[in-house]
């Protein structure tokens, strides 16, 4: 197979694009592909300061990688979750994050460390409120928090996460089995800051495949961590992401047309929130975010028994 732009041997072959491009040209669309996907959602711009929450896999670092080349002023974020047991999961990407970091002195990359800050582990705090359960609730609603305090404490403008369309797809074929409205009028490539207290959250990769952000890092020595979180072992987002990588297999490009056609869709005008609708949101009594809750925000509610202050 040759590269459609210059003929050379091609590197990866997209079968829903019909593109097959080489290593020269493969980085090249990758990088113009992002770039288009940031102005068409009007992500960003160049004067704005970027928060990048990195875990140290191929989506984030790629995406801080891009964003840094494309000349966005863009810092990371990784939050130690203390997931470490037989793989050493937290700790190993702790290191990759770090060594990204290293060799790019133009940026900056923060670290929490939530045993060290709130005195104890995802998996402790998860243990101790919600026993028997997988910790993946209680990991979302810390990153959520920690991943906002950060940009606001910080001033900045947005949140750039790594998701891809598999991800986005997987979310939305989850939220459509089982209608969950709410979700659905909030996903999408941007969520505005909607009120004092929140960070927009973007995500430039939404229309990458897994395996194109996948061939990036591999073209570009981006070093990363292969394992996945110990946790997702068994989640049924990776039971939906096998279905749809199934049926994208024997339909190139279903994937893709699932969520651009949801978003078409949205902007069509399904799944919009009607104003009478939203939720007031008021500041937590501790922390100051936004919540819905009487008084203190379900973050702070996780730590209210603890000995962490
Ligand atoms: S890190 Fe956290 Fe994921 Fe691990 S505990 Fe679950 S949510 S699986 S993205
Ligand atoms: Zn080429
Ligand atoms: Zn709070």
């Amino acid at each position: 197979m040759r590269c459609r732009k210059c003929g050379a041997p091609a590197v990866f072959n997209m079968r829903h694009h019909k593109l097959a491009l080489c290593e020269t040209h493969y980085p090249e669309w990758f990088l113009r592909q992002t770039s288009r996907a940031i102005d068409k959602y009007k992500m960003f711009t160049s004067d704005e300061r970027i928060l990048v929450a990195v875990s140290g896999g191929k989506d984030s670092l790629a995406l801080w990688d891009i964003l840094l080349r494309l000349g966005y002023h863009a810092d990371g974020l990784y939050i130690d979750l203390g997931i470490n047991g037989d793989l050493n999961y937290s700790a190993r990407s702790r290191e990759k994050a770090m060594k990204f970091a290293h060799g790019h002195p133009e940026t900056q990359l923060t670290i929490v460390d939530i045993s060290k800050r709130y005195g104890e582990s995802i998996a402790e705090v998860a243990q101790r409120k919600r026993r028997g359960e997988r910790p993946c609730s209680v990991c979302g609603l810390v990153k959520r928090h920690e991943m906002n305090r950060i940009a606001l404490e910080r001033d900045y403008d947005v949140l750039a996460t790594g998701h891809n369309l598999d991800d986005e797809a997987a979310v939305l074929f989850g939220n459509v089995l089982h209608w969950q409205s709410g979700y659905l009028v909030r996903q999408g490539p941007v969520l505005p800051a909607d009120g004092e207290g929140l960070a927009r959250k973007v995500k430039p990769f939404c229309r990458f495949y897994e395996r194109e952000t996948a061939a990036y890092t591999l073209i570009e020595g981006i070093d990363y961590i292969y394992d996945e979180c110990p946790f997702a072992e068994g989640a049924t987002s990776l039971k939906h992401k096998a279905i749809l990588t199934q049926m994208d297999h024997d339909a190139p490009g279903t994937k893709l047309h699932f969520y651009l056609n949801f978003l078409r869709a949205k902007k069509e005008g399904l799944f919009c929130e009607p104003e009478e609708e939203r939720v007031a949101l008021h500041a937590c009594e501790n922390c100051g975010q936004p919540t819905t809750a009487p008084r203190l925000c379900a973050f702070c509610r996780l730590w209210e028994m603890s000995d962490a202050s």
